[in-house]
């Protein structure tokens, strides 16, 4: 087992990281840029090193600058968190060839699922139901009009090196076709430097469903179910449970183990993600993540087991701590993302925290790494803070939220929090009745700025 980890990120899931570490009695080390000397991860972890100014790009995705602070601190595995360098194959290998690991999957499976017409291709090989469309990508107009005569419309074209809802756009008809093939090309090529594209069947009113994987690098691996995390707004997550409301026992089973077959059979090691739509009874894989996401402590919940404890174990080349008869869903939790955001427009708006006081009691989790005083800086992500709770239910998860959302008192800047007392009062999610489109269409009606 490692001594000593350091945490390539801020904010919570650098927390989440050194809580991991600390409980396994593993020293942890904080990185940090000149903006975020008096950040909480810095206070928390056993050490702390800086390593750049503001801008992310020079501070926590400088991957010399972390190799350094790996080689000045002595710590042997990075843990990457979300974001940054979480997913970049030319971290994972650089780490790799200083003789360092990277808490995460190998750099050939950040490679496989980044690039969106491989992890498809691969999904498919292995078994994995994928949407309906283009076999790899699509170079010209006239091959897009053959697929689409193929499939039938609508369709949907997206970007191979796209991802996350980047680079994609919809075709409802043969009219909308050429524009729409053109202007995704352009665009891709110039977001990613890649005009590569490939061509899908566009399903109209889908549930985003992801399942939970885990492998422990050695052929063996599991599922930890799924999520529910259709309720977005442009593309970021705001509310996610698990179980899915709309996912039955024996389609639970069923998508799990073909998930976790598969990322057995390629030796997947540590945590990754399946994403799909779900329509009608049925899966389509989209993507695949390679990394520990935002939402995973719903999945923690319902499971009582800690991802990152496992990550570590298996990173240090141990086995997981749980086979999949041993793992059971007990109960529902639910998880809201707060940001430092103002409604009705989601504009960021970093400041002061005045006064911060976190909820608490049974089947309440705050992960936040804010505090009365400090100071959110304006350079990284809004994401202060997740409130994640758990109860025998449903009913009982979304009554709990409401009384913790009651609790919550963060003073001082605006917060999505009152988007989520409103939510709680609609019928649809009370029943779970959504799908990918419900937010939007209800912020329309809601907080729609006159
Ligand atoms: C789709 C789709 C409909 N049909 N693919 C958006 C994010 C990216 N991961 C995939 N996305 C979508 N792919 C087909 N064939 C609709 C979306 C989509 C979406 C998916 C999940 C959650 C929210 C969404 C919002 C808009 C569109």
């Amino acid at each position: 087992m490692f001594d000593k980890i350091l945490i390539a990120n801020r904010g919570e899931i650098a927390l989440r990281v050194i809580r991991a570490c600390r409980e396994m009695g593993i020293a942890s080390v904080a990185v940090h840029s000149t903006a975020d000397s008096d950040a909480m991860h810095v206070r928390m972890a056993d050490e702390s090193i800086c390593i750049g100014p503001a801008s992310s790009t020079d501070s926590y995705l400088n991957k010399a600058a972390i190799i350094s602070a790996c080689e000045i601190t002595g710590a042997q595995a990075v843990h990457p968190g979300y974001g940054f360098l979480s997913e970049n194959e030319a971290f994972a290998q650089a780490l790799q060839d200083h003789g360092l690991t990277f808490i995460g999957p190998s750099a050939e499976h950040i490679r496989i699922m980044g690039d969106k017409i491989t992890a498809k291709e691969t999904a498919k090989a292995l078994g994995i139901p994928v949407v309906p469309g283009s076999e790899g990508g699509v170079a010209s107009y006239e091959d897009a009009i053959g697929v689409a005569e193929a499939i039938g419309f609508p369709i949907i074209i997206k970007a191979t090196a796209g991802g996350g809802g980047r680079g994609m756009k919809v075709a409802k008809n043969q009219a909308e076709l050429e524009i729409a093939f053109r202007t995704a090309r352009s665009e891709a090529k110039n977001a990613f430097g890649n005009d590569e594209v490939y061509i899908e069947k566009y399903l109209q009113t889908p549930r985003h469903i992801e399942i939970q994987v885990f492998g422990d690098g050695k052929g063996n691996a599991v599922h930890l179910g799924e999520r529910d995390c259709s309720l977005q707004r442009r593309h970021q997550k705001v509310f996610e449970e698990a179980p899915g409301p709309a996912i039955s026992p024996e389609l639970r089973a069923k998508i799990g183990k073909i998930c976790a077959d598969a990322v057995a059979k390629i030796n997947y090691i540590g945590a990754g993600t399946v994403e799909f739509l779900y329509e009608n009874g049925e899966f389509f894989f989209i993507e695949m993540n390679t990394r520990l996401q935002v939402e995973h402590p719903v999945t923690e919940a319902i499971f009582g087991v800690d991802l990152v404890r496992e990550q570590i174990r298996v990173a240090a080349g141990m086995g997981m701590s749980f086979t999949q008869d041993e793992l059971e869903i007990n109960g529902h939790a639910i998880e809201v993302r707060i940001n430092a955001e103002k409604l009705p427009n989601f504009l960021p708006c970093p400041g002061k925290v005045r006064t911060f006081h976190a909820p608490g009691g049974l089947g309440v989790r705050m992960d936040s790494a804010i505090y009365g005083g400090y100071s959110i800086p304006p350079y990284y992500d809004s994401l202060i803070g997740k409130l994640i709770v758990h109860g025998r239910d449903r009913p009982e998860a979304l009554a709990r939220l409401k009384r913790a959302l009651g609790e919550l008192i963060i003073d001082g800047i605006d917060t999505t929090v009152p988007l989520f007392h409103a939510l709680l009062a609609e019928p649809d999610v009370q029943s779970g009745d959504y799908n990918i489109h419900w937010l939007e269409k209800w912020l329309e009606t809601q907080f729609a700025p006159k």
